[in-house]
């Protein structure tokens, strides 16, 4: 395979598939498969060098929609799946793309261990604190007030799961906030989250305008974060005291070694799988 450097350069068209997608109009996962498509074309990464791996839900339906080797998998599994490809295919750049509640709600164990685990994978989430696809129940990250008729009467009641605390806690080494109504912003952190070895977590505020209409005032409610990055975990959860959630930009850079286990003896083998699976 050719450099990167020596090889055609391809724009952020050529990393969108033929299909189109079926998100509702004014949906934020348009601006966050945009932002995704961007990053590709600035790491000059070849669709054959990439896979995007994602769970279900409206968020999860973002590998069609990429010219890349994709794989649209279990509710909440996303992130095993992941893991198991890059172990295995250390040479693929792997993305992994969901919403809030498949990565959260039933994948949320996941979470923690992919975090811990600290495999080379950059996982975004397209947060819009609701299941969209399955038609506006409460996820993980909605307000305990959110009251929605019938479904959710009085709302959720209880605290919203804090991605970012959770993901600095459980051990990521690379941390930051996204919004889809900057685009080229978000691009240029996913840039860094894919360039960041080990395990990078991307929330991206990405509104429901379906069944959370008010998150339309997202674009006016976030800003730059006051504050530059840093490395030390004990700053960074200071930092996540005082965020209202809508601070914007990497919060932080860790230097843990990624975990890339030797693989086993049959590596690609297949003879010498079957082998060692017969025992
Ligand atoms: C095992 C299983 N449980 C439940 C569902 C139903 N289901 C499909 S998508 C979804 C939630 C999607 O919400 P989220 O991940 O926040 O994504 P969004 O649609 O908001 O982008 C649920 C509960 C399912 N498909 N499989
Ligand atoms: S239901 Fe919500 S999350 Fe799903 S496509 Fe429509 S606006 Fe987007």
């Amino acid at each position: 395979m050719k450099p990167a450097e020596s090889r055609t350069p391809l724009t952020f068209r050529d990393y969108a598939s033929a299909l189109k997608p079926v998100w509702c109009p004014g949906c934020g996962d348009f601006s966050v498969l945009s932002a995704i498509t961007k990053a590709l074309a600035e790491l000059a990464l070849r669709p054959e060098e990439i896979a995007l791996v994602s769970g279900i839900g409206c968020a999860s339906r973002i590998p069609a929609y990429v010219n890349a080797y994709g794989f649209h998998g279990v509710h909440g599994r996303a992130l095993p799946l992941a893991t198991g490809l890059k172990v295995a295919r250390p040479e693929l750049t792997v993305l992994v793309a969901g919403g809030d509640g498949d990565g959260f709600s039933i994948g949320g164990n996941h979470f923690l261990h992919a975090c811990r685990r600290n495999v080379d994978l950059t996982y975004i989430v397209m947060d819009n604190q609701v299941y969209g696809m399955t038609k506006g129940q409460a996820s993980p990250t909605t307000e305990p007030d959110w009251e929605r008729g019938k479904l959710t009467p009085g709302g959720p009641q209880i605290n919203p799961f804090q991605p970012l605390a959770i993901a600095l806690a459980s051990g990521a080494n690379f941390i930051a906030r996204a919004s889809s109504s900057d685009p080229n912003g978000a691009a240029r952190l996913l840039v860094e989250a894919i360039r960041h070895p080990g395990f990078s977590f991307v929330q991206v505020l990405s509104p429901c305008v379906t069944y959370r209409p008010e998150q339309r005032e997202w674009k006016k409610l976030v800003r730059p974060a006051p504050v530059e990055a840093t490395d030390e975990p004990a700053r960074a959860a200071r930092r996540l005291m005082t965020d209202d959630s809508f601070n914007i930009g990497v919060l932080y850079r860790g230097h843990r070694k990624p975990y890339q286990p030797a693989m086993g003896s049959a590596g690609d083998n297949l003879t010498l799988i079957e082998e060692e699976f017969s025992t």
